[in-house]
C-alpha cells in the first residue's frame, strides 16, 4: 500500500459521519467485506485506509490501475512509493481496488448490480478506516446525445430507464425509490476546471439517462432483439434530448442514489465515446478510446490537486 504525507485532516471534518448506517455493522466480528478479499480482523483499516480522501471507480480493472498509476504523478507521489502499487483485491477475482496516497481506485464492473455490491462495501471501508469526509467519483464512459464523441459530461441528475430521478430498490417484494441527489456544488466545481480551448475538448453539464442495457434499454439499433423502428429510437433521443440528458450509461443511478443514502458527496465523470443521434456501434480507434478514457481522469486529478494543495 503506498502511504503519503499529504493528508492532514482539517479539524472541521470531524464531525463528519456516514448517514444511514446499518446499526448491525457493530455485531459484525470481524466484518469481512467478501468481495474486496479484505476484513476488519486481518486488516488495520485506520491504519491502512484512514489517510483516504478520494474514491474513485470506473468500469475495468485496468483502467483503474492506469488511473492509479496517472494519479502517483499527478498529485507528487514519491516512485519509491510507486512501485508498491498492488491489486489489493485481486485475490477476489471480482473488483480490483488500489489504493495511491489518499486516493482508492477500484473497478466496479458492469451494472447498477455490480457497482451496488462495491459501493456497500466502500463505504463500509471509509467506514471502519474512520476517512474524514470522502469524497466519490465515478469516471467512466458514455453515449453521447448529439455530442462529439471525446466530450466529458458531469452528471447534473441520474435518471432511470422510466426517465425517474430515482435507482429501485426491491426490500422484501417491496420496491423502494431512492433519490439519485448528486452535489450540485462539486459538479459545478468540476465544471469550472475544465478549459475547452486549453483541453480542446469540451466539457458539459447534463442529465445522464442510466440504464439496466446497453442494447435496448438505450434504444439502439444493433443488440440482438430490437421492437422499435430507427424513427422511434430517435424520437426516444429527440425526447430525452429535450429533458437535457446529455448521455447515456448503466451505474449513475446506483452511484448517484446509495452515496446520497450515505450523505457522501459524489460526481459522475463519463466521456462519451459515440454520438448516439449518428450511430449506435463503437467503431471510435482502440488508441482514440485511449486517449478518451484519461479526459474524465485530467479533471478529477484537478479536482484533488485544489483540494490537497489549494492549487
Ligand atoms: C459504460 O460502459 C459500459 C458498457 O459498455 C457500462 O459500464 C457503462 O456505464
Ligand atoms: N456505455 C454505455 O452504457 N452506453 C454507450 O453508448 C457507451 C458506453
Amino acid at each position: 500500500y503506498i502511504k503519503d504525507g499529504c493528508s492532514a485532516v482539517n479539524p472541521a471534518d470531524l464531525n463528519w459521519t456516514i448517514c444511514n448506517l446499518n446499526p448491525y455493522i457493530e455485531c459484525l466480528n470481524p466484518d469481512i467485506l467478501y468481495h474486496l478479499t479484505l476484513d476488519t480482523k486481518t486488516t488495520d483499516f485506520p491504519k491502512v485506509f484512514g489517510d483516504v480522501r478520494f474514491v474513485c471507480l470506473g468500469g475495468t480493472g485496468d483502467r483503474m490501475n492506469k488511473f492509479a498509476n496517472f494519479i502517483i504523478g499527478e498529485i507528487g507521489l514519491t516512485l519509491s512509493m510507486a512501485v508498491q502499487l498492488i491489486d489489493i483485491s485481486a485475490g477476489g477475482h471480482r473488483y480490483a481496488l488500489y489504493k495511491a496516497g489518499p486516493v482508492l481506485c477500484a473497478s466496479h464492473g458492469i451494472g447498477g448490480p455490480s457497482i451496488s455490491i462495491l459501493l456497500h462495501e466502500l463505504i463500509k471501508l471509509v467506514y471502519h478506516a474512520k476517512c474524514q469526509d470522502p469524497v466519490f467519483f465515478r469516471l467512466g464512459t458514455s453515449g453521447g446525445i448529439g455530442l462529439e464523441p471525446g466530450t466529458v459530461v458531469i452528471t447534473t441528475q441520474a435518471l432511470d430507464s422510466q426517465l425517474r430521478p430515482a435507482y429501485e430498490v426491491v426490500v422484501h417484494t417491496k420496491p423502494q425509490l431512492w433519490p439519485t441527489t448528486l452535489n450540485q456544488t462539486l459538479a459545478k466545481e468540476l465544471s469550472s476546471l475544465s478549459d475547452p480551448c486549453e483541453d480542446g475538448y469540451d466539457t458539459v453539464l447534463g442529465k445522464t439517462l442510466s440504464a439496466n442495457d446497453f442494447y435496448v434499454e438505450q434504444s439502439r439499433l444493433d443488440g440482438a432483439f430490437c421492437m422499435y423502428t430507427p424513427q422511434k429510437k430517435m424520437c426516444f433521443l429527440q425526447q430525452i434530448s429535450k429533458m437535457g440528458v446529455a448521455n447515456m450509461e448503466m451505474e449513475s443511478t446506483a452511484f448517484a442514489a446509495i452515496l446520497h443514502q450515505a450523505g457522501i458527496r459524489a460526481a459522475v465523470v463519463c466521456v462519451t465515446i459515440v454520438n448516439r443521434n449518428d450511430g449506435d456501434q463503437i467503431d471510435t480507434p482502440p488508441d482514440v478510446l485511449k486517449q478518451f478514457d484519461l479526459r474524465p481522469q485530467i479533471l478529477v486529478a484537478r479536482y484533488m490537486r485544489k483540494v490537497l494543495f489549494k492549487c
